[in-house]
């Protein structure tokens, strides 16, 4: 039956889930005995944590593996049109406590847990975050693939197996220190290595890779082999165990050892190094395109690799080359991926044999594309002698695609060279790959109404006027299960209690909430969850750093990558204007506050990790400060992750979204506050416009200049003016720039005038800063009436259930993908 994906309930049985089949308690024991015993060959006594995790999560995949095995069987035989999400990074974090909640195993697991008298708390900490991704982009990933298992689609996601995922953050004296995290040292128990699928991937020369740089050997063509391992997706109720599957880079075991190195063998084994290289480190830039060759290898990896294997399996099932768009269906995650449009081509054209017409209709309806940036630093562009050298037929493949992209311009405006000159893929010796995703698809999707609405406008304009049809919009959104359920169990409680479970799978349920808004027993359960989860993070934060906060403080965060459009500086500035108010007036009465702040730098990117000594710097000087010391308190947590987000966002009573408006394409940890109680402070930027107009803008604190009005003051903004004008603003620059926050570090003070004051100060902290106080000044004036607070809490999480992942998902099958949940049997 082909029914339309969408959220469901919990309680439908239309098939049966590993949840339904696991009843006897003593099967998942003897697993677990099992699995310690003969996988480590320990005596009892010498069985630490790690190897109970591993224990634990082995009898987990035990339990999920017959009928992951089983989804794989109704996918084969149902043949129905698939979902492959192509994305260099999926930030997928911990595996254990996330597969124990989807497979609604948590009774079973808490009578293991007490009948072995385990420490759960320190076994699931044995679990390393699996760090495959940068930020947004890759957790958007993450989320999705939870509610296309969830809603029982037939999907797949496809990425590379970094040895090296994102660094480790320290913070020494102030400064962000990155740290290697070899996260696979310790096998892991999730991961099925599937050697007897590897593929093989040509390149046109060979190559090596040294101190970082890729250097070509020209005239060898070469080859590498991709090896596919692959983790279980369990979606919610475990009646779809769907496939992550990430490619690691190998050498051909029949690699040529006297031809390549002259017949060296050592050498030869040496230079084997070079080619498991590809997939050693993943680039912990966001928000950057820098040209790095290795990156380029890496992207082309995942393209050919993941290609090469769905299209093995598509023509198992479909002996027709032209159902291709009928039976796959293939996502971009930004341009990453967007090679994909050249070798889905050169399979068509050299494998299949297809004239060029059909292998560019087939392109065209088989792939989509979703752009995560209007930042012209994000956009990326490989130099075409690159191509030249790896990709010589690929080459080929795009002049032409040029080529005719360009008649199309012309032929819609004719003797316009200009147009034709911005819609081209090929400029200034490098291929622009937005140009050749957008070309090559038939969907164009950015992740917020006012971020697609801008990319259409403004970033490709003509190519949105070629091709109108093209453009969409789908705004992002967040497992509810991992942000609310796993995360915050007592709130996912109190509203279970108060109107049942079906939110887990439907969350727009959560509307259900509004008319308690006034029920006074309801609030005081919000209230006290709330509270609840703020003592468990100040003692987990006691326990593992040492740093006392107090509960009764509001806790005030902002968490995300570290980026001047997203304006931890502007968040710096509202609390030194808050210190210079207490100092000039010790008697002001003020709610306490705690300000947390987490995050990383890309390691290049030096104003960022400013930022960050900065704020740290902030932080000690309040410390040290009797006057303002309980009253005002900033912790820079460092290493921020998955797993920190999971416990701290539940504990954040105010959320901080203060990006100058028109830069950040959605956002997403926004949702996860909202969906969590905290309520919003921001501007009118990404979806935070959205959100507020969901849970009313009264119930939202948004302040600043507008995407327009930023746009619009690029001809005559003057920072000085703020300073010249307005005392407080120029309080909080005069205190910054004597050095009193950074005594003796002169490189710091110098930076900042310079980002807020010499260099112009491209993203307008002087302009918001009083709006920003002005809103803060409200916030502060609601906590101080409890009750209203919580009402506007409660308004919020009912509010919040837009911005579920399963409605992101149900409007991309339904109207980019046109794919059907298959029900496994
Ligand atoms: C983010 N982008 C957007 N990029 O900034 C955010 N970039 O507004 C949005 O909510 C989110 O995507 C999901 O749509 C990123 O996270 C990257 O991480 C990235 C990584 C490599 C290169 C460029």
């Amino acid at each position: 039956k082909a029914h339309r994906a969408q959220p469901s309930t919990p309680r439908d049985h239309s098939s049966e889930g590993v949840a339904d089949s696991i009843a006897q308690a003593e099967y998942p024991d003897s697993l677990f005995e099992s699995h310690l015993l003969f996988d480590h060959v320990l005596p009892p006594s010498e069985v630490g944590n790690r190897e109970r995790y591993e224990a634990m999560a082995r009898s987990v995949r035990d339990l999920l593996s017959h009928h992951w095995q089983r989804t794989d069987q109704t996918y084969r035989r149902e043949n129905p049109k698939r979902i492959y999400y192509l994305s260099m990074e999926f930030l997928i974090g911990r595996s254990l406590s996330n597969n124990i909640v989807n497979l609604q195993l948590d009774p079973v697991a808490a009578k293991l847990f007490t009948r072995h008298q385990l420490d759960k708390a320190a076994i699931l900490e044995e679990e390393p975050d699996a760090g495959l991704g940068n930020g947004g982009l890759g957790r958007l990933a993450a989320c999705f693939l939870d509610s296309m298992a969830t809603m029982q689609l037939p999907a797949m996601g496809y990425g590379l197996r970094y040895e090296y995922g994102m660094f480790k953050q320290l913070i020494v004296d102030g400064w962000q220190r990155e740290q290697p995290d070899n996260w696979l040292r310790r096998p892991d128990p999730w991961e099925v290595a599937r050697p007897g699928e590897a593929v093989e991937i040509r390149l046109g020369c060979s190559f090596e890779i040294r101190g970082g740089s890729l250097r070509a050997i020209e005239g060898i063509p070469s080859s590498l082999i991709g090896i596919p391992y692959d983790r279980p997706i369990v979606g919610y109720g475990g009646k779809t165990i769907n496939t992550l599957r990430l490619w690691a880079s190998a050498t051909p075991d029949n690699f040529d050892f006297q031809e390549f190195s002259g017949g060296d063998f050592v050498d030869a084994l040496a230079e084997r190094l070079t080619a498991e290289t590809v997939t050693r480190v993943l680039y912990p830039d966001d928000s950057t395109a820098e040209g790095r060759g290795l990156r380029f290898v890496q992207e082309y990896f995942l393209v050919a690799c993941s290609l090469a294997d769905l299209i093995r399996r598509f023509r198992s099932g479909n002996p027709d080359w032209h159902s291709l768009p009928d039976k796959v269906a293939i996502q971009l995650n930004d341009t990453h991926p967007s090679l994909a449009v050249a070798e889905l081509m050169r399979i068509l054209l050299d494998e299949a044999g297809l004239e060029w017409v059909s292998a560019w209709d087939l392109t065209k309806r088989t792939l989509a594309y979703t752009n995560h940036t209007l930042l012209p630093e994000a956009l990326e562009s490989w130099p075409m002698r690159w191509f030249e050298l790896l990709l010589p037929r690929h080459l080929e493949i795009i002049v032409e695609i040029d080529r005719h992209l360009r008649q199309e311009a012309a032929d819609r405006w004719p003797g316009d060279e200009g147009r034709a000159a911005c819609v081209g893929i090929l400029g200034g010796g490098l291929v622009r790959m937005a140009n050749l995703a957008i070309a090559g698809s038939h969907s164009t999707n950015g992740v917020a109404a006012i971020h697609s609405r801008l990319l259409r406008e403004a970033t490709v304009r003509d190519l949105a006027e070629l091709f109108p049809e093209r453009f969409n919009n789908k705004t992002n959104g967040i497992t509810p299960r991992r942000w609310l359920l796993l995360a915050n169990p007592r709130l996912a409680h109190c509203i279970t209690e108060a109107i049942g479970d079906s939110w887990i799978t439907n969350a727009s349920q959560l509307r259900g909430l509004l008319p308690l808004a006034d029920d006074k027993s309801f609030v005081a359960s919000i209230r006290s969850a709330k509270r609840e989860a703020k003592l468990q993070f100040r003692d987990w934060l006691q326990a593992t750093s040492g740093i006392a906060v107090d509960p009764e403080s509001i806790f005030d965060s902002q968490v995300k990558r570290i980026h001047e459009y997203k304006r931890q500086l502007l968040n710096g500035l509202r609390i030194v204007a808050l210190y210079n108010r207490l100092k000039a007036n010790p008697k002001l009465d003020i709610q306490p506050r705690t300000f947390f702040f987490a995050g990383k730098a890309a390691p290049a990117y030096h104003v960022a990790k400013l930022i960050i000594k900065f704020l740290n710097n902030v932080a000690a000087t309040i410390d040290g400060d009797p006057d303002v010391r309980g009253r005002l308190k900033v912790v820079f947590l460092p290493d921020y992750n998955v797993s920190l987000a999971e416990r701290l966002i539940p504990a954040s009573d105010v959320s901080n979204q203060i990006s100058t408006a028109g830069y950040e394409a959605s956002g997403t940890s926004n949702m996860k506050f909202m969906m969590n109680g905290a309520l919003t402070i921001g501007t009118r930027d990404g979806a935070t416009i959205e959100m507020a107009e969901a849970a009313g803008e009264e119930n939202f604190f948004l302040f600043g200049l507008t995407a327009e009005q930023v746009a619009g003051s690029r001809g005559w903004y003057n920072p000085w003016w703020h300073y010249e004008n307005e005392a407080e603003t120029r309080a909080v620059l005069d205190l910054l720039l004597s050095g009193h926050f950074c005594r003796n570090e002169p490189e710091v003070v110098n930076a900042l005038r310079n980002v807020l004051l010499a260099g112009g100060d491209t993203y307008r902290h002087l302009a918001d800063l009083g709006p920003y106080l002005d809103a803060d000044q409200r916030l502060q004036t609601l906590y101080s009436r409890p009750d209203e607070w919580s009402k506007n809490a409660i308004l919020n999480i009912a509010s919040s259930g837009r911005f579920s992942s399963d409605r992101t998902i149900a409007e991309y099958a339904d109207e980019i993908w046109n794919a059907k949940p298959c029900p496994v049997t």
